[in-house]
């Protein structure tokens, strides 16, 4: 990582982040690829370190790490198992609306959980309503003393292995965008219960599923912020979390490009290291290139976001550049690597493998496009 515009603190911190990823997830990333499962042992470790909790301000038990740093050590941990880091990340994600427009109590709850080693779950997008975010049919019925959850949420991070869940739902159907509410739901309530496992091309060892909410009462309480504003709540944490999938994006090209310098001095041809041919040398560049810009672009949008300026086009410019990037850079990653990139025997294919989800989840890069050309045209 390049460090120019780093505190000696961020530093330190990317420095543990490092030897994390080393020593717990570099030797198991390829494992739990394999066999689809959350590598839950380092998970309880990062727990313990507190990294599930980082971002909480300091007076909830967290480390009150701003967006920027935050930003640096998840790119770090990225670049070893981004499957690991989507679980973390989502945890982080779920957390965010609570932070936004929780009442103390919530976000003490939120922080008891993810504190004892447990995991969160933004549940939004549904098998009709992903891109058109506002067209979720989960309803929210009011009752005496709460609401009624009915409704069944797909592609849900940590779905099956979460303990709450932010679940937006409409309030008021006829309302629009201006008839959704959040809650959170903890998962022992009655009527929730997790669906199909998704068995996905990368991010294999993050928990994906359905998850369906059948008669499920939750009470007044459960309300996050208020009634009929989820839709602008879930946009609002979109705006941080795209942050964090732009930082993610660039440890997945960071590793990749490392591995690929490695490679490259090791790997003979026609007597001599590739890493000696200038058509690998102006790979090795391009890359280099892409990945400090992309780096450039996600600190500025959580810089923003530090000084209370969070603004959705960087955010959106931030995460589609990334990940575009991500994917390109993997891909040639995988070509520096030949035949031995296409086999499993070497991290690159996992890498690109895992670098795809990026232009797709937290909002296609096509809407992603949309904010930013709305905002461009207004
Ligand atoms: N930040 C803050 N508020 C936002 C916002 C943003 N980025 N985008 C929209 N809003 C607000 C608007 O200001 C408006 O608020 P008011 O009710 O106060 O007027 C409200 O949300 C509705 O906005 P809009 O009419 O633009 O909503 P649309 O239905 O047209 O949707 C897009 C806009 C397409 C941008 C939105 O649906 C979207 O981001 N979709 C992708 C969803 C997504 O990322 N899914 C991934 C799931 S989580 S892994």
């Amino acid at each position: 990582m390049s460090d120019f515009y780093m505190t000696e603190l961020q530093k330190e911190l990317v420095a543990v982040m490092k030897e994390f990823g080393e020593k717990e997830l570099k030797p198991f990333a390829g494992y739990y690829d394999e066999i689809a499962e959350f590598p839950m042992d380092a998970y309880k470790k990062a727990v313990k370190m507190g990294l599930s909790r980082m971002t909480f301000p300091v007076e909830y038990g967290g480390a009150g790490i701003d967006h920027k740093t935050h930003a640096m050590m998840m790119e770090e941990l990225a670049k070893y198992d981004a499957s690991f880091v989507n679980g973390l990340s989502a945890t982080v994600l779920a957390a965010l609306p609570v932070r936004l427009a929780g009442r103390t109590e919530q976000i003490e709850q939120m922080v008891t959980v993810i504190g004892n080693g447990g995991f969160a779950a933004f549940a939004l997008t549904e098998a009709n309503a992903g891109s058109d975010a506002a067209s979720i049919r989960t309803t929210a019925e009011k009752v005496d003393g709460g609401y009624i959850l009915n409704g069944s949420k797909c592609f849900i991070t940590n779905g099956n292995i979460a303990d709450i869940y932010v679940v937006f739902a409409k309030t008021e159907p006829e309302k629009g965008t201006r008839g959704i509410s959040a809650f959170l739901v903890e998962r022992n309530r009655e009527g929730v219960s997790v669906g199909k496992h998704e068995n996905k091309m990368g991010l294999r060892a993050a928990s994906t599923s359905d998850v369906i909410f059948d008669h499920v009462f939750v009470p007044e309480e459960s309300l996050i912020g208020q009634e009929n504003r989820g839709f602008k709540l879930a946009m609002q944490t979109l705006n941080y979390s795209r942050i964090e999938c732009a930082a993610v994006a660039t440890g997945i090209a960071q590793g990749a490009l490392e591995a690929c310098i490695t490679y490259a001095k090791e790997r003979n041809t026609f007597g001599k290291p590739i890493a000696s041919l200038q058509a690998i040398q102006f790979m090795l560049a391009d890359m280099e290139i892409q990945v400090q810009a992309a780096r450039a672009l996600t600190w500025q949008a959580a810089d923003l976001a530090d000084r209370d300026m969070i603004n959705p086009e960087i955010s959106s410019c931030a995460k589609t550049f990334a990940s575009d990037m991500a994917m390109k850079v993997t891909t040639d990653a995988v070509q520096i690597f030949g035949g031995y990139g296409y086999s499993k025997e070497f991290p690159v294919e996992k890498m690109m493998r895992d670098a795809k989800i990026y232009q797709i989840f937290e909002g296609t890069n096509q809407i992603q496009r949309v904010v930013i050309s709305g905002n461009l045209l207004k």
